[in-house]
């Protein structure tokens, strides 16, 4: 009898080992680092939700480029766990990106961010390539223009290139490739980018994500992405995967959130229209053996002092998603805007963020290095 358990049990584990190690990303060649990020990341989404922050080593509000500061450290002593990174204007052939990031500086930190363990993960608000225009560039046909066969198509792949050149820059220190989480055509049930809503159909959007991907990781040979699918606000399971290319194309499910002041948005709508959104990315990514995520949020100014505890981790409290990144604290703009979504020094929300960081729920770079999730 002790034996048959014995071996009852040893087949039970090999089964579940072959559960694991055929648990895998949508690159059949992903690199291990990736591979083990991607099981990480899956494993991490049931202990708690990471804090990423865009751009947060690069500039806060009132400084740019000071070594090692960060707006989240100055606030609770620590790093966020996830970094947002933007390659708006690499296809350009520019040195900086669209929100006057250098290049060369971007990959420093971003090798940094590999070597203490953190997560990155990179948006591309790519021109238009048919107007020449910016991604805000709605102009018709845009999709199929860049799709083989269309005018803009070699355009388009010049453009990839460029990414993949980038892509294979990124090496930690044994020469591997640092794994990146990519997040090509955002929000694309909003109607202000030249791939969103009404700019192309679910066809199109499709082919174009099957496309990227492919030239990307069969044509250019890049093994260390993960592919990042995400909407905007939505309202139906039906809306979220109008668009939606299909498992073998995508890792993780986000969509992107922002509270507006004196917009629709009380506090409480805002936590239930969140808590409602993620109850059904959470849904999705179940059924598609994806890793959900917030992959953009924010409440500009953020001008409520509890916003952190009373509002956002209200929303987030009950659920099981990856990441939650906050979106860049650009301080003042040459247009006179001040954006920012993250407390600072003697911002008003400071203390509460503080609260919001000791939730054992939120998980920042100390509670994630010594997860350890290249590994
Ligand atoms: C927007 C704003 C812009 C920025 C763009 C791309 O939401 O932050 O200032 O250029 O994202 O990062």
């Amino acid at each position: 009898m002790r034996k048959m358990f014995a071996s009852l049990a040893g087949m039970l584990l090999f089964i579940a080992s072959l559960g694991q190690s055929s648990d895998l990303p949508s690159d059949r060649k992903a690199t291990k680092e990736t591979i083990n990020l991607y099981r990480n990341l899956k494993r991490l989404a049931g202990k708690g939700i990471m804090f990423g922050h865009q751009d947060d080593l690069a500039y806060g509000v009132g400084w740019k480029y000071v070594p090692g500061k960060s707006d989240v450290r100055e606030v609770t002593s620590d790093y966020p766990a996830v970094y947002g990174f933007e390659l708006g204007r690499l296809e350009l052939g520019h040195t900086v990106n669209l929100d006057s990031v250098p290049f060369d500086k971007m990959k420093e930190y971003i090798r940094a961010v590999y070597d203490r363990g953190g997560v990155v993960t990179l948006s591309w608000h790519l021109n238009n390539p048919l107007t020449g225009k910016t991604a805000w560039d709605p102009a018709a046909g845009t999709v199929t223009s860049i799709l083989p066969g269309g005018s803009k198509n070699e355009l388009y792949k010049a453009w990839l290139d460029k990414v993949a050149g980038f892509m294979i820059s990124l090496k930690g220190k044994g020469g591997e490739y640092v794994p990146v989480i990519f997040r090509p055509f955002h929000e694309l049930n909003g109607n202000w980018f030249w791939w969103g809503k009404d700019h192309c159909s679910p066809e199109e959007l499709k082919q174009l994500w099957h496309f990227t991907v492919s030239y990307l990781r069969d044509t250019k040979n890049i093994h260390q992405l993960l592919y990042a699918y995400n909407t905007d606000r939505f309202s139906s399971e039906e809306e979220y995967l109008l668009k939606y290319p299909g498992d073998e194309w995508t890792d993780i499910t986000g969509f992107d959130v922002y509270q507006r002041k004196g917009g629709i948005d009380g506090n409480a709508a805002f936590i239930k229209d969140v808590d409602n959104m993620l109850a059904m990315l959470e849904k999705i990514a179940g059924e598609k053996n994806k890793i959900p995520a917030l992959t953009e949020f924010g409440y500009a100014q953020v001008p409520d002092s509890s916003w952190w505890t009373n509002v956002l981790f209200k929303a987030l409290e009950r659920h099981k998603i990856s990441y939650a990144l906050a979106w860049r604290s650009a301080g003042a703009k040459s247009s006179g805007e001040v954006e920012y979504y993250l407390p600072f020094k003697g911002q008003v929300s400071e203390k509460d963020f503080i609260k919001f960081y000791n939730e054992p729920k939120t998980l920042f770079q100390k509670d994630i290095t010594k997860e350890q999730l290249y590994k």
